[in-house]
């Protein structure tokens, strides 16, 4: 009974999408196009579990190996249609290349975003000497061995057929004298252009800035312009990644993403959310309307010709310290597709006359409409049915395929 009523009523909101999107100059079946063509890539180490400083939880819905967390990939990709890509990290995600293609041959999947980590410690130069950087490291030794990290997973990046590196150095000092500032650039710049010059031409490389790491004094790549100078020096290749988790609080991250596009260096995201720092949160659980706007910014820069939707690479890159990761993995990937939705049923006309006409309050009661009175739901499920997935990939989960949270382990167990 009540499946026929929420059928009934996902018809009803789906008419009514279809006139709201034409009195905005928008045709549902091509909002149902854009929506079907969107994907998102999900990260291996979503589907772990990860902790704070201070205690790891785990409680048996998580991953506890790279088979069971590619396990849990396929399955995300299997209920929402949305995810065929899964981003990688080494060491973290181990040797056995082998091993990895044939579990993503297995579960549908293809490698997407290969991640150097330069937090890791391993055997050899790469140890505790870590702690004083990667590629700033004042000894020459721990810089090459990561120089030669990065080659390897360049190496892996061909052997799982993935054309992009991603890389996030957890680079920066702990004090004003540790390291010069100036040598700190310098080396920065030298370690990356050798990684660079190994790229082949149909490979790219995305450099992702943070603002900060607990105990930092000076990050080497701290803001969206230290990424942005690097790519400039590099070559067009190399591209700026914007991870949501890693501004200042307050940073008007959609004004970032408009300056990358107008200058060609907009690689693509980590999406997450925060109250305070990082990426601890599930995509859009706290500031939607933020998540809308950077999408706002993505579709008026396709319609001015500077970067297709499809050309930025998307990613989720969240750590999941309570719930269950493939439910917030789902969580996450429904807001985005939410968010991706409103924006293409902003009135770019109307909007367009409204800011001519230096009519700000018109302008923002119309990206206010696009976020509040479209029939998001029913168009999400609706193409996601005519697609052959599940209208609800979270219910779908929930209902068919949770096992209930395994026995609460003691804390401080930490998983793979
Ligand atoms: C950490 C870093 C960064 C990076 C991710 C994967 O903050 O976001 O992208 O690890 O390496 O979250
Ligand atoms: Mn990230
Ligand atoms: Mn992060």
């Amino acid at each position: 009974m009540l499946e026929k009523t929420q059928e009934k009523l996902r018809e009803q909101q789906l008419a009514i999408a279809e006139k709201v999107l034409a009195s905005r100059g928008m045709s549902l079946t091509e909002v149902k196009e854009k929506l079907g063509a969107f994907r998102v890539e999900i990260p291996s180490w979503g589907f772990g579990r990860s902790g704070t400083r201070y205690a790891t939880y785990v409680d048996g819905t998580e991953a506890a190996s790279l088979r069971q967390k590619l396990g849990l990939a396929g399955l995300c990709y299997r209920l929402t249609g949305a995810t065929p890509a899964v981003a990688m990290i080494f060491p973290w995600d181990g040797d056995d290349y082998d091993l990895i293609r044939q579990c993503l041959k297995e579960e549908g999947l293809q490698a997407g975003a290969i991640n150097p980590s330069s937090f890791f410690p391993r055997p050899g130069p790469l140890d505790y000497r870590l702690k004083w950087g990667s590629l700033t490291n004042p000894a020459a030794e721990v810089r090459r061995a990561y120089v030669q990290h990065q080659l390897d997973c360049i190496g892996i990046m061909r052997h799982l057929n993935s054309k992009t590196l991603s890389t996030w150095l957890h680079d920066g000092t702990n004090s004003p004298g540790q390291l010069s500032l100036l040598e700190q650039t310098r080396l920065l710049d030298e370690g990356m252009q050798q990684i660079y010059d190994a790229l082949r031409p149909d490979e790219r490389m995305l450099i992702e800035y943070k603002f900060f790491e607990p105990a930092f004094y000076a990050t080497a790549i701290a803001d969206w312009g230290r990424s942005y100078a690097l790519c400039q020096r590099l070559g067009d290749r190399a591209r700026v990644l914007v991870d949501l988790g890693h501004h200042p609080l307050g940073t008007n991250i959609e004004q970032i993403v408009a300056n990358l596009q107008s200058f060609g260096k907009l690689g693509g995201f980590h999406f997450n959310d925060r109250k305070y720092a990082d990426d601890d949160l599930t995509t859009g659980s706290i500031d939607p309307f933020q998540l809308f706007r950077i999408f706002n910014v993505l579709v008026e820069a396709e319609i001015l010709g500077l970067q297709k939707v499809s050309d930025v690479e998307f990613m989720i890159d969240e750590s999941h310290y309570l719930k269950d990761p493939l439910e917030e993995m789902l969580e996450a990937v429904d807001n985005i597709q939410r968010a991706y939705v409103q924006a293409l049923a902003v009135d770019r006309q109307v909007w367009a006359d409204a800011q001519k006409n230096g009519d700000a309050e018109a302008a923002d009661q119309l990206l206010k409409s696009a976020f509040f009175d479209t029939p998001v739901t029913a168009i999400l499920q609706t193409t996601r049915l005519e697609r052959g997935y599940p209208a609800d990939p979270l219910e779908e989960y929930r209902s068919k395929h949770k096992k209930r949270a395994g026995s609460q382990t003691p804390p401080l167990t930490r998983a793979a």
